[in-house]
């Protein structure tokens, strides 16, 4: 993938949130207004920019992908938030404060990539709250002890992290360009929960228990979140014929389990999953049948927690309107007093 800038610039760095800022690339002009230049672009595995035009429908995919992303990360703060009160040492606490919010950091950059297709963030939060937008169906399991928040760390987010890698390779550079960084936190995040359970594995009967029947309850539905199987998925084949998705849903859920598997041993724990075995002439770990009715049933709105998920997020929402409206009376304050024209 390679950055193919208009002779005007549109390349930002992924650092600063800075989704706009030019930079050096390929220099390569291109003509507006053209719709083979899309086209074009994409077949020279170039990235495609907000300046360039593009088809109204990968818009819209993209919007509707970034946005659900971006929902994830902020109702993905929720369950581990649960634990920051209760985390077993003043350490742990101040790892899971700081993890939870890079959490909502990630929904930041996500959002502000979305608004560079044109999209409206309050519209876009509005469409969450009206539940006519997803977030990712992991986020409707509860945390009933301190071994999720390691579960979730070392499974959830290495599930993340297998999603997201590709995605740094997107065909649209603002999403690809926040991935980088995303990817980056997560793998800080994935280690901290194999830490913990690393701990908890290795330490009394109870603890190794504890950390067991985490794994037990996160393993199936982190294996849901790359989504419902290839054959069963709308919108894959046209997401990478765009150079959106790079690898299929199924692609990406059998990286998970081989990556995962040898970890699971070097944790001295199980997962719960009596078919996974290494299958020679596949080069891959052969793995059981995936629940995708339960799948389906947690994205209709029926998971274990998604009526909580849904009335917190949206109480916390009407609890920020202050803040919201003092940055606005602000921003409208600086503006008056010229303060930032330049
Ligand atoms: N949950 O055609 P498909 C994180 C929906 S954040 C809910 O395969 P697509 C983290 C899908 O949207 C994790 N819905 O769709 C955060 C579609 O519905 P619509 C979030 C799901 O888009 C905090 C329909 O099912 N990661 O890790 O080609 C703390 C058909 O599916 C799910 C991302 O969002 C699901 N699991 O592929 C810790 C990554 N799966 O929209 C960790 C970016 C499918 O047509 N997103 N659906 O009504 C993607 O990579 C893709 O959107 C997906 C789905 C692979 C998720």
């Amino acid at each position: 993938m390679r950055d193919c800038v208009t002779s005007a610039g549109t390349l930002g760095s992924v650092y600063g949130n800075d989704f706009g800022t030019p930079q050096e690339g390929d220099q390569r002009p291109r003509e507006s207004g053209d719709p083979a230049a899309f086209t074009q672009l994409l077949a020279d595995d170039c990235r495609i920019e907000p300046r360039d035009d593009m088809p109204e429908a990968y818009r819209k995919t993209l919007v509707r992908q970034i946005a659900q992303h971006a929902h994830s990360e902020i109702i993905g703060m929720q369950p581990e938030a649960n634990w920051i009160s209760r985390a077993p040492s003043l350490r742990r606490k101040a790892i899971l404060m700081a993890k939870v919010q890079d959490e909502a950091g990630h929904g930041l950059y996500l959002y502000a990539a979305a608004e560079t297709l044109g999209a409206d963030r309050a519209d876009l939060l509005d469409q969450l709250h009206s539940g006519r937008q997803k977030y990712s169906s992991i986020f409707n399991y509860p945390t009933l002890t301190w071994a999720d928040v390691g579960a979730i760390g070392w499974l959830v987010d290495g599930a993340a992290i297998v999603n997201q890698v590709p995605l740094c390779r997107c065909s649209y550079g603002p999403y690809a360009r926040a991935m980088v960084r995303v990817c980056k936190e997560e793998s800080f995040h994935q280690r901290q929960g194999f830490e913990i359970l690393h701990t908890l594995s290795h330490g009394t009967a109870a603890q190794k228990a504890m950390a067991q029947d985490a794994v037990n309850r996160y393993w199936w539905p982190s294996l849901m979140m790359f989504g419902p199987p290839d054959d069963d998925s709308p919108n894959s084949a046209q997401s990478m014929a765009w150079g959106i998705k790079r690898f299929s849903n199924d692609a990406l859920r059998q990286r998970f389990v081989d990556m995962t598997v040898p970890q699971a041993e070097a944790l001295g724990l199980t997962l719960p999953d009596p078919e996974i075995v290494w299958n020679d002439e596949r080069g891959h770990y052969d793995f059981g049948e995936v629940d995708f009715t339960e799948l389906f049933e947690v994205i209709k709105g029926n998971g274990p927690c998604n009526a909580q998920r849904m009335a917190h997020r949206r109480e916390a929402h009407e609890d920020g309107a202050w803040v919201r409206e003092a940055a606005s009376a602000y921003a409208a304050k600086q503006a008056e007093s010229g303060v930032g024209a330049a």
